[in-house]
């Protein structure tokens, strides 16, 4: 039987265990990119680790989150990540030359290699036919020092293409219809491979696109196969020689299968809080628009930026519409300005922004209150934006360069001309804004922003814990640990980054935690969704908590948990989460036995002579950790 392309690039980096469904693997890693808000993290991870020098055959360090540089903090971090990268070997991308996702794919991204990355959208680079994966820092960090990474070997699920674009559609909409089909929960212990005579009308930014926001499907990873489309890409790129083609074998199977004719699809848009609530943006025409933000690692390439200058060349934004713009990297930004696109946006009235992650993260540009925000981003999350009652709409750059023109949610098919841009047969090509590895003797700056690293206790084999909160479905890692101008700063610092973990859900939570001392969360299902960040679970460890029993876990946050000492249990009958409310105690006995077991076990509760009875599905390697009280502390750690 012939293979998939996620079974080739496996199989090519397996360093232990099969290939069957739901075994964990361990995979070799020949690229690492981390970014500013994980990164002091993951360095901080790999000095504690006694690790010398990178082995991978490239990391890179890129600085993008945190450019506002409001306070020393920023400017702390990010002197200590350029004395890090110098000092352990790794490329150093510096504050200004793009988003992580964009650069990378640009000028390091290869066909057929494996990409771990500290970011949820280090599945961008599936575009370029790599297996990219996002993962908490830690996991990155034992990456960087030649570490396997592990993971359950996935579910492939083929999405057949066919056809061709409509004028005015996009690889956003190919993504968005997607989301409205599986939903965010749908590609959860999946890797989505992309296939059909449809991808070879897709270039790789546009791919690109569409497997970035995989992440918000769940999947583990997307991916396309190398062909035509990504030599052009390479040659443009000045980098011919990576290229290597790659596709599925012919008679290859899948567990799971989809088609989308790519002709009929039509301008869309996901409406208020989550990317899969996606409906025809010509539903809402009558919806009056305050802010359009077009940017992010989603859709910030050359050719996204190019069909939104010709869309505005010569007009101008509506009078209620802030526009801002961020392109994706110092690339795109020096080639626009070079073209005389960029004169165009400016002269529509667009506001242009650093090349960085910016409003995409809360780092400025929050819209007026109770504003509709339309947003090429990859995430609509409440309060994400840094206001609260405003309603995030995620749309394709034509739908948002439409919407910024009339001040309302506009079908960009209602507008006369469709932009035509060629692809460059030559990008413009400038690294000097990436500094190369250095040497092993520079010494690490280390400013007042950079706080030692908390350990977990080791776990104790009796646990009686109340309830601090009770939580629903699709909890993401913003509502655990937000970010925004405020909070993401704190990034190095998990003692005052702590005080806000659940403080748009609980504000008391912190302080709560700490009378109780230790405590355990419960929630529904996907538990965790969103981005990779480690201060999703460093903080509430920090705080006291030390289970969360949840319906299902999201990939990256359970790893998270596992890592940072948090136990993550499931219940066996989902109804039981009915039976229990915040303040009751749950007593959890025998339980280093229990966890090497793969038996479930119950859980008393006060007042209730009905036990809960919960599952770990730890492997024997995460149950250790686990006792050890997270990887740092585990005598499994080395590598
Ligand atoms: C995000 O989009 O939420 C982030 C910020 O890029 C995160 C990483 C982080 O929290 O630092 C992600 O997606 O992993
Ligand atoms: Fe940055 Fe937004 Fe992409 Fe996250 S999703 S990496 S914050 S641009």
């Amino acid at each position: 039987m012939g293979q998939s392309l996620t079974q080739k690039i496996l199989a090519s980096h397996l360093v232990s265990g099969n290939l069957e469904k739901g075994n964990e693997i361990a995979l070799r890693i020949d690229q690492t990119l981390t970014q500013d808000a994980t990164g002091t993290m993951a360095y901080l991870q790999f000095e504690a680790m006694n690790l010398s020098r990178v082995q991978t055959e490239c990391s890179v360090s890129y600085i993008d989150h945190n450019t506002l540089q409001t306070g020393f903090e920023n400017a702390d971090d990010h002197a200590f990540l350029q004395s890090t990268a110098a000092r352990f070997g790794a490329y150093f991308s510096r504050p200004g030359n793009g988003i992580c996702h964009q650069v990378h794919l640009e000028r390091f991204a290869k066909p057929g290699k494996t990409l771990l990355g500290s970011d949820s959208h280090t599945t961008t680079a599936g575009g370029m036919g790599m297996l990219a994966i996002g993962a908490g820092g830690l996991d990155v960090a034992v990456a960087m020092g030649g570490g396997a990474f592990y993971l359950p070997s996935p579910k492939v699920l083929r999405i057949w293409l066919t056809g061709q674009l409509s004028d005015w559609v996009s690889a956003k909409d190919i993504i968005l219809e997607v989301l409205s089909t599986l939903t965010v929960k749908g590609g959860v212990g999946k890797i989505i491979e992309y296939a059909g005579p449809g991808v070879k009308t897709l270039t790789v930014p546009e791919r690109a696109t569409i497997t970035n926001m995989g992440a918000e499907l769940g999947a583990s990873t997307s991916i396309f196969p190398s062909d035509e489309q990504t030599l052009r890409f390479l040659t443009a790129q000045g980098r011919a020689e990576d290229y290597v083609p790659l596709f599925a074998d012919d008679d290859a199977r899948y567990d799971e299968e989809l088609e989308i004719d790519l002709s009929l699809l039509v301008p869309l848009v996901a409406q208020p809080h989550s990317p899969d609530n996606v409906v025809p943006v010509s539903e809402h025409s009558a919806t009056a628009v305050h802010q359009v933000a077009i940017g992010s690692c989603t859709n910030s390439s050359y050719q996204d930026l190019m069909r939104v200058s010709q869309i505005l060349k010569g007009k101008h934004v509506h009078p209620d519409v802030s526009l801002v713009i961020s392109p994706g990297s110092r690339q795109v930004l020096s080639m626009l300005s070079s073209n005389g696109a960029l004169t165009d946006l400016l002269d529509s009235g667009a506001r242009l922004l650093e090349s960085t992650c910016g409003p995409c993260i809360g780092m400025g540009q929050s819209p007026i209150s109770k504003a509709v925000s339309v947003r090429t981003f990859n995430r609509n999350f409440m309060g994400r934006s840094g206001t609260q009652d405003a309603s995030v709409f995620l749309a394709s750059p034509e739908v948002a360069a439409a919407c910024a023109l009339t001040g309302f949610l506009t079908d960009p098919r209602t507008l006369e001309i469709s932009p035509v841009v060629e692809f460059p047969e030559r990008f413009r090509i400038d690294d000097s804004m990436i500094l190369p590895p250095g040497d092993p003797n520079t010494p690490v700056r280390r400013g007042p922003n950079i706080q030692p690293l908390p350990l977990a206790p080791r776990l104790d084999d009796t646990l009686d814990l109340p309830v601090i909160l009770k939580l629903g479905d699709n909890i993401t890692t913003d509502d655990i640990m937000p970010a925004g101008s405020k909070i993401l700063p704190l990034r190095s610092n998990i003692p005052a980054i702590s005080e806000f973990a659940f403080h748009k859900i609980e504000p008391q939570f912190a302080a709560k935690a700490k009378i109780l001392k230790q405590s355990v969360i419960v929630a529904g299902h996907n538990y965790g969704q969103g981005s990779s960040r480690e201060h999703a679970a460093l903080a509430p460890m920090y705080l006291g908590v030390r289970v969360v029993l949840a319906q299902s876990f999201a990939r990256i946050h359970r790893a998270n948990l596992v890592n940072f000492g948090i136990l993550p249990l499931t219940f066996v009958d989902e109804m039981d989460l009915n039976r229990l409310q915040p303040g009751v105690v749950l007593h959890l006995n025998d339980l280093h036995q229990s966890l090497q077991s793969s038996e479930p076990f119950a859980v008393t509760i006060d007042n209730d002579p009905t036990p809960v009875l919960v599952k770990h599905d730890l492997t024997e390697r995460q149950a250790k950790i686990l006792m050890a009280g997270g990887l740092l502390n585990s005598t499994s750690a080395s590598l």
